[in-house]
């Protein structure tokens, strides 16, 4: 069976058979991969413990199947082009051949070090290829990645390493992101100031800051290189993986404690991260595609790594921000590279459309064929915006629905071949089964329905636990309803069948596509010692989608509010990042709790959202004549 649909006819045909024989389906789909060893079983699942096992039995290396495979025909392809944050640096193309050649030799500077299978490695690096030649390294010799977002703090990277026991570490001096320098390397120290069982630190040079080398711990990536060049030796076999091994872990917030490691395995990942790549996108090989996401987020490792490279696709990398040198600069890239498929943010759709379209209007993108969305609901402005200004008209804008924990795209049109409706992510692909849920725990059947999403059967690119903790996998996602899946998200079926995404609908909040708890953020801002207690909720924000609304109760010892703001501001920024900063912090001296003592955040969203006219109940609420008050101070934001 291809791996590719070619037709409407052809999706409605695949997606049959994927319900109906989702075995054979599978395995029809796997087919077009590279196996040292096929399966005996294709699927083994409950949702009661959760247990998901794909191509069990198979033996693979993804790495093969991302670049030995390609070398025979396509050798001198570009796999990976890189552009870099400063437009006036030299760009930088990988073939394929070069990328095999580099995660080899740096697959050798990991066992130099000591790196064995199953050990994890934590990977702080920039948007740089060396980035993609790191995970795949870990890859190549079967070493687990979790690579950490660049712009998470010392606090939060000692968490995740503390987490998955990392044996090494991957960074950079510095990175470079718009006009700014950030020190990737001093935060790396900070970090390993909490961490045992970190040993190694591989770091390389980008910007040229100084830092500081600890003897016996750190080392630079560029002598490690030529310690293994003067070895002779630079090919490095892969590793020989069970179908199940883990690949990687990737952290995620939810919306009680911690991040938790998501982890994902290597077979049932690789296939479904190339399935959807090709399908989605309808990949062409002489295609040059262009995913903006950071690959310290899933959207990253499945659409810049390892999909695209998996069908021996031209992925593009980009350094930097969109907005610098100006806010040109997406379109740039695009007219300079003849990028033919586009897959973006809502968030950068706006931030990019309130700069005026003077910044598009001059530019050649007559190359784009194909556009994508990812991370959050894009509103209709935006859609249409992206639709008229970059597609002109003629590309069709493919809304991927999906999450972490999926491993790749659940719910979208296929660019072409479906229908698309702005705003909705339209139909499931051929594997998944989606079913809206009613608060009974009830499916709601038929059309023209709202409920929350749950997905009824596994697909093989799903989660297969949160690392040190299943029960807590369990918990999360398949004890809300039985037998199910549960996203986290409500969703509308249309009259005609189609799926709109509606947001989450547990207390985790989307800020410019990043998934951000609400504990989490109550929990950092509660750390400043003048904060009594907190609460967070989100609220509609022009550009980020979702802003952050604190209500806060401090003791203002020593000076003014304003720079308490501050202090918990920096609070933030310190045990999580700054992507976790409220937007707007509120002082209050109560906040509206249950009889029980459980804050009502119902009341404080619709107060955050400005609708204080249909707060709902209050009769359960300990004491009703705090709410009058935080509606008084909240006009302040208004
Ligand atoms: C891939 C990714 C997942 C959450 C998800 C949902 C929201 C993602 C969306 C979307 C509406 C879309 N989300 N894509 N909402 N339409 N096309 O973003 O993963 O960071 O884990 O976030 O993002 O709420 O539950 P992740």
């Amino acid at each position: 069976m291809s791996l590719q649909i070619k037709s409407f006819e052809e999706y409605q045909d695949a997606y049959k058979k994927s319900v109906e024989q989702p075995e054979e389906f599978w395995a029809g789909i796997a087919e077009n991969f590279f196996w040292k060893r096929k399966w005996h079983t294709v699927l083994n699942w409950n949702f009661k413990e959760p247990n998901i096992k794909w191509f069990e039995g198979a033996k693979l290396n993804i790495t093969e199947n991302c670049l030995d495979r390609h070398i025979y025909q396509n050798g001198d392809k570009p796999a990976i082009i890189w552009e870099p944050n400063d437009p006036s640096e030299a760009h930088r193309v990988l073939s394929y051949k070069q990328l095999l050649h580099k995660v080899e030799q740096f697959a050798n500077v990991l066992k130099n070090n000591n790196v064995k299978k199953g050990d994890r490695i934590c990977i702080y690096l920039p948007m740089v290829p060396e980035l993609v030649i790191a995970t795949l390294a870990c890859a190549r010799i079967g070493a687990i990645h979790s690579v950490i977002f660049g712009g998470f703090s010392a606090q939060s990277i000692a968490d995740r390493i503390n987490d998955a026991k990392c044996k090494l570490v991957i960074t950079s001096d510095g990175s470079f992101r718009g006009s700014k320098t950030i020190e990737l390397k001093s935060i790396v120290d900070d970090a390993l100031m909490q961490c045992q069982s970190v040993d190694r630190v591989i770091v390389l040079t980008r910007t040229r800051t100084a830092i500081s080398m600890l003897k016996g711990r750190d080392v630079w990536w560029e002598d490690e290189i030529k310690k293994v060049e003067t070895q002779g030796n630079p090919a490095c076999p892969a590793e020989e993986m069970d179908a199940e091994d883990t690949l990687f872990i990737l952290y995620t917030s939810g919306s009680t404690g911690k991040p938790k490691g998501v982890v994902h395995t290597t077979a049932g990942y690789m296939v479904y991260a190339g399935y959807t790549f090709s399908n989605v996108f309808q990949y062409q090989p002489d295609e040059v595609y262009f995913c903006t996401a950071d690959i310290g987020w899933i959207t990253g490792h499945s659409y810049i790594v390892y999909g695209p490279l998996s069908q021996g696709a031209t992925s593009l990398m980009f350094e930097g921000v969109p907005t610098y040198p100006d806010a040109g600069r997406m379109w740039d890239i695009v007219a300079k590279h003849k990028v033919n498929i586009l897959y973006t943010a809502p968030t950068a759709i706006r931030s990019l459309m309130a700069f005026g379209d003077e910044y598009v209007d001059n530019k050649d993108l007559s190359s784009i064929r194909k556009l994508g969305s990812v991370g959050e609901p894009i509103n209709e402005e935006a859609w249409h915006w992206f639709n008229d200004k970059i597609g002109k008209g003629k590309a069709p804008i493919a809304d991927t629905w999906w999450q972490t924990e999926n491993g790749g795209i659940l719910i979208a049109p296929m660019a072409g071949i479906s229908p698309t409706i702005p705003g909705y992510a339209m139909s499931p692909l051929p594997g998944v089964q989606p079913a809206l849920m009613d608060e009974n725990g009830k499916e709601i059947e038929g059309n023209d329905v709202s409920g929350n999403l749950c997905i009824k059967f596994p697909w093989p690119g799903m989660l297969r636990t949160t690392y040190g903790d299943h029960e807590r996998c369990r918990q999360t996602y398949f004890a809300t309803y039985e037998d199910m899946y549960f996203t986290g998200d409500g969703c509308y079926r249309s009259p005609e069948g189609y799926y709109r995404i509606t947001g989450r609908v547990d207390d985790v909040l989307n800020v410019s596509g990043h998934r951000i708890g609400t504990a989490e953020v109550e929990n950092a801002i509660n750390m400043h010692s003048d904060v009594v207690e907190s609460a967070i909720v989100g609220y509609p924000h022009p550009v980020k989608g979702q802003g952050i609304y604190a209500y806060v109760i401090a003791n203002h010892h020593h000076d003014d509010i304003n720079q308490t703001r501050q202090d918990i501001l920096q609070t933030v920024t310190r045990l999580i990042g700054a992507i976790a900063k409220p937007d707007i912090i509120q002082f209050v001296t109560d906040l509206p709790k249950t009889r029980s003592g459980k804050i009502m955040r119902r009341i404080l969203r619709k107060i955050a959202e400005g609708e204080t006219s249909s707060l709902g109940d209050t009769s359960t609420l300990l004491d009703p004549t705090v709410v009058e008050a935080i509606i008084e101070g909240s006009k302040e934001f208004k």
